[in-house]
């Protein structure tokens, strides 16, 4: 399966970046502010509050200020299904065509997942836009799930009229404390209340979005609110304030490293964009790195100390000191318990350090400038260390046997590696596929491998992929589902169709909720109950749509369909392969202890 070749060594390269950006920070630390992130814009600049220049106000709509700024913040898209409270913003969106393409879904899942899977898949801010009450609740599980991934995802939620909210009158889409229930799902939500104050709103929030810990916004705004004109400025986009870099916990946490004798990285989502910096503690302290879902990537996987869940758990036990980023450690310290490992926790959010035990250096912020300190600090305070190359090829080659138990998934997954390119993205689901695919498919590069962390939402997959497709048109994204999963958002295929989304889904049909079937039938003495399901004939199914479908039924098949899926770029392909029972994943996920506590 896993063929490893020796990784290029930056090293030096990045060691030698950090001693630059280093001296860089103290002019850098003068303006205190990193900037949004900004996309390409060669668009006539619209007048701006925060100019040097003086502006002043123009006649807007509150959704004409929402649109204008969105476009000055970079989204380009927004992914939407609307309804008569967003009648108004809709129109908006109309004027605004030329620069914020609007995607219209089937379902409010589709365009929250949608807005999802196109943030992971940048690392941008990207937008969606619901009507209220059943809508938004039909979003909810985007939204959700955007909170548990620290996405940056902004909602926009319909109101019923502003001076009846709350009110109970029975207004259509009407539901009980909208704001309350948004307000226990995201960190930042406001009620837009004219365009006067519509574009800071905006930029506010989308300033939250990137601040601290990253994660969804709401705006809310209601029916009579968004087609209010008065004079207003577009908000420029807000300098992003920047926590400052604790060096005397640098220090303490070059020091504990430098002095372990059995050091180990454990990655999560926090350290996507660390990559090249965590490669190079990685073989400054050779020490292997675990990631299991939102942390694969990071180190590629060909690189002998790229480890996931089996081998990671073993050398937990072994470790004596733990660079732990942007990660919440919730499995090695929930389940396998080790309370005595000295730990350096790297994390965006000050209070996620001290949830489950306190670590001995507690460091806050983004990853990339951090580890870029440690970087710097650590080679004065390093041991001399004997290379564990050969001891991690040996390690891995050990798990590689035992692992192929999995052979089946194994074997589906390699032909999906074979044929998806390096940049490719993979779409994870909750499948055996997508178990499997957390244990042992190689990834490559950082934001290559969505998976959606601890919510685990049953029918994320295909939504979220085909946001990934949406805003990555130039790379292939594959998205690989249950037959459950899949008919959760399978309508979406109209979507696909209708913007022409070349996504390439593979649908592994075991006519089961397999993993809960196999559960009824291992511990519940075989009866069996809410697991069986009666499909559609998804080839059909496909082609009903317009989209390219077919069936296949070996691994080499598959191969050979991706194929000729990668080659069609004008629109979606559905893929099925029917399979039996596959074979349990969870003794390699849910390991057990390895000291007690
Ligand atoms: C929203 C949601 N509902 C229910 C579940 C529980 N669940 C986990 S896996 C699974 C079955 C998945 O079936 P399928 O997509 O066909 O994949 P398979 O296990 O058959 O490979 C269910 C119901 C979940 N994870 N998320
Ligand atoms: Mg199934």
């Amino acid at each position: 399966m896993i063929k490893f070749v020796s990784p290029s060594s930056h090293l030096m390269k990045v060691v030698r970046m950090a001693n630059r950006a280093r001296k860089k920070k103290a002019a850098a630390s003068a303006a205190k502010v990193r900037s949004f992130p900004r996309k390409r814009d060669s668009r006539p600049s619209p007048r701006f509050r925060g100019d040097e220049r003086k502006v002043s106000a123009t006649e807007m709509t509150t959704a004409d200020a929402v649109a204008g700024t969105l476009i000055a913040h970079g989204i380009d898209t927004i992914y939407a299904l609307p309804g008569v409270q967003n009648d108004q913003l809709f129109d908006a969106l109309f004027r605004a065509t030329e620069k914020l393409r609007t995607v219209h879904t089937r379902h409010e899942q589709g365009a929250a997942l949608m807005a999802l899977g196109a943030a992971l898949a940048t690392g941008r801010p990207q937008a969606f836009a619901v009507v209220p009450g059943p809508g938004f609740l039909n979003a909810a599980t985007g939204l959700l799930t955007a909170y548990a991934m620290n996405a940056p995802v902004l909602g926009l939620i319909g109101q019923i009229p502003q001076a009846d909210i709350g009110r109970g009158l029975g207004h259509l889409h009407e539901i009980r404390d909208q704001a309350g229930i948004i307000e226990r799902m995201v960190d930042h939500t406001t009620l837009l209340r004219g365009p006067e104050r519509a574009s800071r709103q905006t930029a506010l929030a989308l300033r939250a979005m990137h601040t601290g810990r990253p994660g969804p916004a709401v705006l809310e705004c209601a029916i009579d609110v968004w087609g209010k004109s008065g004079p207003g400025t577009l908000q420029a986009p807000l300098p992003l304030p920047r926590a400052k870099i604790d060096a005397a916990a640098v220090r303490r946490a070059a020091k504990l490293l430098g002095a372990a004798k059995r050091p180990m990285i454990v990655c999560g989502g926090g350290a996507q964009n660390a990559s090249a910096e965590v490669t190079a503690l990685s073989a400054l302290l050779q020490a292997p790195v675990l990631a299991y879902r939102r942390g694969r990537g990071v180190l590629d996987s060909r690189n002998p100390f790229s480890v996931t869940l089996p081998l990671g758990h073993e050398l937990w036990s072994e470790a004596d000191a733990v660079l732990a980023v942007g990660t919440r450690l919730l499995i090695p310290l929930r389940e396998w318990a080790e309370r005595d490992v000295a730990i350096v926790r790297v994390d965006a959010n000050a209070e996620e350090h001290h949830r489950w035990q306190r670590p001995k250096v507690a460091l806050t912020g983004d990853a990339k400038p951090i580890l870029q300190s440690l970087l710097a600090e650590l080679p004065a305070r390093d041991a001399k260390r004997a290379s564990r190359r050969a001891e991690m090829e040996e390690r891995q080659a050990k798990w590689r046997k035992r692992l192929a138990k999995l052979a089946p998934q194994i074997a589906f997954l390699e032909a999906i590696r074979a044929e998806l390119p390096e940049e490719g993205i993979f779409v994870d689901e909750v499948t055996q596929l997508g178990f499997a695919a957390r244990l042992v498919f190689p990834v490559y590069k950082p934001l290559t491998f969505l998976s959606p962390g601890y919510q685990d939402p049953l029918g994320w997959g295909f939504a979220t992929a085909l946001g990934a497709q949406d805003a990555r048109r130039d790379v292939p994204v594959i998205s690989i589902t249950g037959d459950g999963g899949f008919l959760y958002t399978a309508t979406e295929l109209a979507t696909a169709m209708r913007h022409r989304i070349p996504l390439v889904t593979v649908v592994f049909n075991d006519g089961a909720f397999g993993n809960v079937r196999r559960i009824q039938k291992e511990r519940y003495g075989n009866r069996l109950i809410a697991s069986d399901l009666t499909n559609p004939d998804f080839v059909a199914f496909g082609k009903s749509f317009g989209a390219e479908a077919e069936r296949v039924h070996s691994p080499e098949e598959l191969r050979r369909a991706l194929h000729r899926a990668f080659a069609h770029r004008d629109g979606p392909t559905l893929i099925e392969v029917p399979v039996g029972e596959l074979p349990s994943p969870w003794e390699f996920i849910h390991m057990g202890r390895v000291r007690s506590a």
